[in-house]
């Protein structure tokens, strides 16, 4: 009988092979990763082969076999520690290590000797892989010869492990779409392709925003500086300090537009709460108030009313820039007495949240870990916003006052789905089911909002905190451009589409008795000034470039991230220039003044985000700091 003879690459393919199942059982029993379908399971499965294949590949150009084992079997150390490291961080964190996180001394700070109690000795198996490598090498005749290979064969190899590549981030394009541009989450870039990529993606983009980082230099702040003091308008003496030491909730109302306020569809009211807060003695309803949001979505909003800065252009700023200084609303009030949270019943690195949120340093993160789900309390992406507020008035009964939280809905959340009892009306009649959806689960909104502020009042809160909700982006995408124009009964123009881009505002102030319907142009920046003014708060130090919405002052101007802008006459996209009052084209010289500041004040946002400038400036005194002394600096 003819002696069995191993392939002359088998301890490549062993290394590759044994790797890669370590890394697919690690997965399932190191992380808590849903999977929701055979094809995300099968996503996570192929995701480790094409890195794998990549680093032990490059063992087919040591020319000395000694060399080449050592490589392969050094390799896998490395491999097996950034994976066990993650393990160990995700016990502490229920997260995955981000280069950022690394960098944040004090997550690290209440570790102590719980550290090593959560090491235990069975995760030598997380090593496995090393010693059957290490055993292969030291018993296998085959690992004693070279692999000599033509570079045809080699290049084929390298194609082979590209097309894995591809077949992979094919898989997880149709999964998640724009999952690169945008990130999400770690969870999700963990599972669709792979930890090892991740952490290649995740070096590349925060490598990315620190070379930019080290490039900028505080005299930038100068020009941003005078551009930010000469379009400084004085809040409305009347209102400011009108609700001084209250407490201050947010709300934002996932993907509400304004088109559903005060409108019918079919007959039936879509919004009835909200429709009564327009008129309600202790509200001001701003009906003319745009989003500013990009790619970042809600997480977008979140950053543009904690800072008054837009977000970026290609990407998400809550994962490319989590590690800069700001001076956020959170800070503000932390500075002046109030406990600040975000409440929001989803996995807490989701748009990378907990990382940003300490750096925009908010004290408390109520993530769906402090909200308890009940069978029949989730729908679409996670826990429903009726019992999502009930549960957070409850937190809020516990807050010490005044405090200071934003509530982040999810219900009317694309694909927009909802369970039979939940729908107050009827479904729209369009060729869109997103939009004959939408309408249902704004309507759905509209009744966890009014439940709200029965809660709210029944605990006793109510009396002593204002209300800020506003949409956060749209949820209505041009995709569904017929459908809605079917529902609008006009075409969808590039007008009539930036027009769209208005989602409600409404500032309430119970027994204020000066609440009104606000028309002027206006978008999420102005949000920043215009609370911490009425909470009696200073922000002429401040690097923000919204404005006091109440200030007579205030200018009617909303920009767009994508440059489109609107003024009180005009409205400007796809490059042209519309007169409001007709939504006709006209002459593009009546946008040009505007055109050129809408792209300055852009800029300057991304100056200061891109290159972290606000580690120059000194927000307490209102100066810049130069000769290499900076925020940071100053905080040792
Ligand atoms: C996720 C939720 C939705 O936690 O905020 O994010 P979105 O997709 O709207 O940006
Ligand atoms: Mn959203």
């Amino acid at each position: 009988m003819k002696e069995f003879k191993w392939p002359k690459h088998s301890i490549l393919a062993i290394a590759i092979i044994i790797t890669w199942i370590k890394t697919y059982i690690a997965y399932q029993v190191g992380f808590n990763m849903k999977i929701e379908n055979m094809m995300q399971q099968f996503i996570l499965f192929i995701n480790p082969l094409s890195f794998l294949m990549l680093v032990y590949g490059v063992s087919l150009f040591f020319r000395s076999v000694k060399n080449r084992n050592r490589y392969l079997i050094g390799t896998s150390i490395v491999l097996s520690i950034i994976l066990y490291l993650n393990v160990a961080f995700y016990r502490f964190f229920s997260d995955f290590i981000t280069i950022p996180v690394l960098f944040q001394t004090n997550n690290f700070g209440d570790l102590g000797t719980s550290a090593l109690e959560s090491i235990y000795w069975t995760d030598i198996l997380y090593f496995a892989d090393v010693f059957i490598l290490i055993a292969v090498v030291k018993f296998m005749a085959i690992a004693k010869e070279s692999y000599s290979m033509s570079s045809s064969v080699r290049r084929a190899y390298f194609i082979l492990s590209a097309a894995v590549l591809f077949l992979n981030l094919g898989l997880s394009e149709t999964e998640r779409p724009q999952l690169l541009t945008r990130s999400f989450d770690r969870e999700l870039l963990v599972k669709n392709i792979g930890t090892y990529n991740y952490h290649l993606y995740d070096i590349y983009i925060q490598s990315k925003s620190q070379a930019q980082r080290v490039l900028a230099d505080g005299s930038e702040l100068v020009e941003v500086n005078n551009y930010v003091r000469a379009n400084q308008i004085d809040p409305n003496p009347k209102l400011f300090g009108i609700a001084k030491d209250k407490n201050i909730i947010y709300i934002s109302l996932e993907s509400l537009q304004n088109f559903v306020i005060n409108s019918e569809m079919n007959g039936q009211v879509v919004t009835p709460f909200l429709n009564e807060l327009t008129k309600d003695k202790d509200t001001f309803y701003f009906s003319n108030f745009y989003h500013n949001t990009g790619l970042g979505k809600t997480s977008d909003s979140e950053f543009i009313v904690e800072n008054s800065l837009y977000g970026i252009g290609g990407g998400a700023v809550f994962f490319t820039n989590s590690g800069n200084t700001f001076n956020s609303f959170s800070e503000k009030l932390n500075d002046n007495g109030y406990f600040t949270s975000v409440m929001h019943a989803n996995n807490k690195s989701f748009w990378n949240r907990d990382v940003m949120y300490k750096a925009m340093e908010t004290q408390k993160f109520y993530d769906v870990d402090s909200y308890t789900i009940e069978e029949g309390q989730a729908v679409n992406w996670g826990m429903k916003d009726i019992p999502f507020f009930e549960q957070s008035v409850d937190h809020m009964k516990e807050m010490p006052q005044p405090f200071y939280s934003r509530l982040i809905t999810l219900t009317n959340h694309y694909p927009f789905h909802l369970d039979d009892e939940d729908m107050f009306i009827d479904e729209y009649d369009s060729n869109s089911g997103t939009l004959n959806r939408y309408f249902q689960t704004a309507r759905y909104m509209d009744e966890s909002i009014k439940v709200f502020f029965e809660k709210l009042k029944e605990s006793g809160v109510y009396d002593n905190s204002i209300i800020v909700m506003y949409g956060d982006h749209y949820g209505i995408s041009e995709n569904h451009n017929a459908a809605m124009s079917q529902y609008l009964g006009k075409e969808i123009t590039p007008f009539e589409n930036a027009q769209l881009q208005r989602v409600p505002l409404f500032i309430h102030i119970p027994d204020s008795g000066i609440g009104k319907e606000m028309t002027e142009v206006a978008s999420q920046v102005d949000i920043r000034p215009t609370v911490l003014h009425l909470a009696g708060i200073d922000t002429s130090k401040d690097m923000q470039l919204g404005a006091d919405l109440f200030s007579p002052d205030h200018e009617d101007f909303a920009i767009l991230r994508d440059g489109r802008f609107v003024t009180e006459d005009y409205v400007f996209a796809a490059n042209t220039c519309y007169d409001k009052m007709t939504g006709e084209a006209t002459d593009t010289e009546a946008c040009e003044p505007y055109a050129k500041r809408a792209q300055q004040e852009l800029n300057y946002s991304d100056q200061i985000i891109i290159g972290d400038l606000l580690r120059f400036y000194d927000d307490k005194t209102g100066k810049l700091l130069t000769d290499g002394e900076t925020e940071d600096s100053k905080d040792q």
